[in-house]
């Protein structure tokens, strides 16, 4: 990984912020009119999470949110992005707004608007209401209409204090982990309905996009936060470019063709064929996805490498989805996943900076001029507190001063890099992982929800004041 000596400085309007999603931290799931979403249900099924473990509690967020901005003020973040529970808010997920989930959201808003930290709300990070899953889901029509009536009533109700906004979190994840490999909420695996999932997500941005636009001032910025990963062949041999570029359509391009381009990979029809045959796609529905944005979230953990060969039929998946039988990649069981080489993380994802470094100038290119956030990286690993109480991290600070440099390195570049969200403020439940796998920067004693900063957290917080990056000792 390479190693800062000099300090590196970012744009004074840059903003240094850091990423949570209702699930993982709120808690209070029964609360204030919230009924089970189909992370709720996925949770409390056996044999669906690492130790039976759920978000019942998670970190209490939904109680403690005016000590865990008071954390943030401390540590001199200057933005904050969290996502709303769309059934705290519309509990069926139709029908009108119940008022006491919406004023939790009120709440942490104007306390976050008190100490100067600038909120960004994503309004949909893979909590469904129930309700809209028993009624067939993401893989159904239905589900985006639900979502841009969703959009409308959260937009109304916070848009004149929240000036950014992101539809969707990660929907990759959403449609391929959810309704393919069954990894993730609501557990299915079948890989015609994550395909059907995967364009009515687009459908949803779409029209979430058109709502949030007519429901707040034209001011505030509509974005979308996608995981594109950068996809590498193994060789240059042409068969293992082939299954790159058709890992690629799958990753990527099924969500940023429609968004950005108003088209699918015409590639990606053809490969999946014999899995769906497309015709909820209607007429009209691509110009209703291609919104103008006013930026593009990029999420990036570790890149992906991929040759065309028989893939192994046993062990864990080389790429890092988890052990599951059934694969998030309709129509690729001929392409094999690799391990990146290098150093890795607690989640086994290979550490790899010029991977970011990549994404952002391949945006750069294929979106030219939508300024970019980087909504989501961070890493986990295996902290425990000294016998003092302190948490010491090198890795952690050295992996957000490798991607910080990355992102600096893309700005020198000519890319229009505006942020940083650290993933995550604290240690949270870690959805299929449960609370082993610590992406904090903040270190959270479950027994006690006691907070505490990670030496990360006070790097960052520097990092943060200072708009600087401080030179990093080599991590032992
Ligand atoms: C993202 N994958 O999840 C999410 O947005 C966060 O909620 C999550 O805590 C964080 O990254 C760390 O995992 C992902 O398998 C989950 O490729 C799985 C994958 C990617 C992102």
């Amino acid at each position: 990984m390479p190693e800062s000596t000099t300090p590196v400085t970012f744009p004074p309007a840059f903003l240094w912020g850091a990423a949570t999603s209702a699930y993982q931290i709120e808690g209070a799931v029964r609360e204030g009119g919230r009924t089970p979403s189909i992370w709720d249900t996925f949770s409390h099924t056996p044999g669906k999470t690492a130790g039976g473990e759920h978000g019942d509690i998670a970190v209490d967020h939904y109680h403690r949110y005016r000590d865990d901005v008071a954390l943030m003020a401390d540590l001199g973040l200057g933005a904050y992005r969290f996502s709303v529970s769309w059934s705290r808010v519309q509990p069926t997920g139709r029908g009108p707004a119940v008022q006491r989930g919406l004023d939790f959201y009120r709440r942490l808003v104007d306390e976050l608007l008190s100490k100067g930290i600038k909120p960004a709300i994503t309004l949909y990070h893979w909590d469904l209401p129930q309700e809209l899953e028993d009624a067939g889901g993401w893989p159904e029509r239905e589900t985006a209409l639900r979502f841009a009536e969703y959009a409308q009533i959260v937009g109304e109700a916070l848009g004149d204090r929240v000036e950014q906004w992101i539809t969707l979190n990660e929907p990759w994840c959403s449609a391929f982990l959810g309704y393919g490999s069954g990894v993730h909420a609501p557990g299915r695996t079948d890989p015609a309905a994550a395909l059907r999932a995967a364009h009515h997500l687009n459908l949803a941005h779409g029209l979430g996009t058109s709502a949030l636009r007519s429901a707040m001032p034209s001011r505030n910025s509509v974005a979308v936060s996608l995981n594109s990963c950068p996809v590498r062949p193994l060789t240059q041999d042409p068969a293992d470019l082939d299954a790159a570029r058709r890992i690629d359509d799958l990753a990527n391009g099924v969500f940023h063709g429609p968004m950005l381009h108003g088209a699918y990979p015409a590639t990606l029809f053809t490969a999946t064929r014999s899995i769906t045959d497309w015709s909820y796609v209607q007429d009209g529905d691509l110009a209703l996805i291609h919104q103008p944005l006013d930026a593009l979230g990029l999420n990036y953990y570790t890149p992906t490498l991929v040759s065309a060969a028989a893939a192994p039929t046993d062990g864990p998946r080389a790429d890092g989805h988890g052990s599951s039988a059934h694969s998030p990649w309709p129509g690729a069981d001929d392409v094999t996943f690799h391990q990146t080489p290098g150093e890795r993380t607690e989640m086994g994802w290979t550490i790899d900076p010029t991977g970011l470094h990549d994404l952002i100038m391949r945006y750069t290119r294929e979106a030219p001029g939508l300024p970019l956030y980087i909504t989501e990286n961070g890493a986990a690993y295996d902290d425990k507190p000294d016998p003092e109480g302190r948490v010491h991290d090198p890795e952690r600070i050295a992996y957000l001063n490798g991607h910080l440099s990355a992102v600096h390195r893309a700005i020198a570049d000519g890319a229009d890099v505006r942020g940083y969200y650290l993933w995550s403020l604290m240690d949270n439940f870690e959805w299929a992982y449960g609370y082993e796998k610590r992406f904090g920067a903040v270190y959270v004693d479950y027994a006690t929800q006691t907070r505490t900063p990670k030496s990360s957290a006070h790097w960052y917080g520097k990092a943060a004041r200072t708009g600087t990056l401080a030179p990093v000792a080599p991590a032992e």
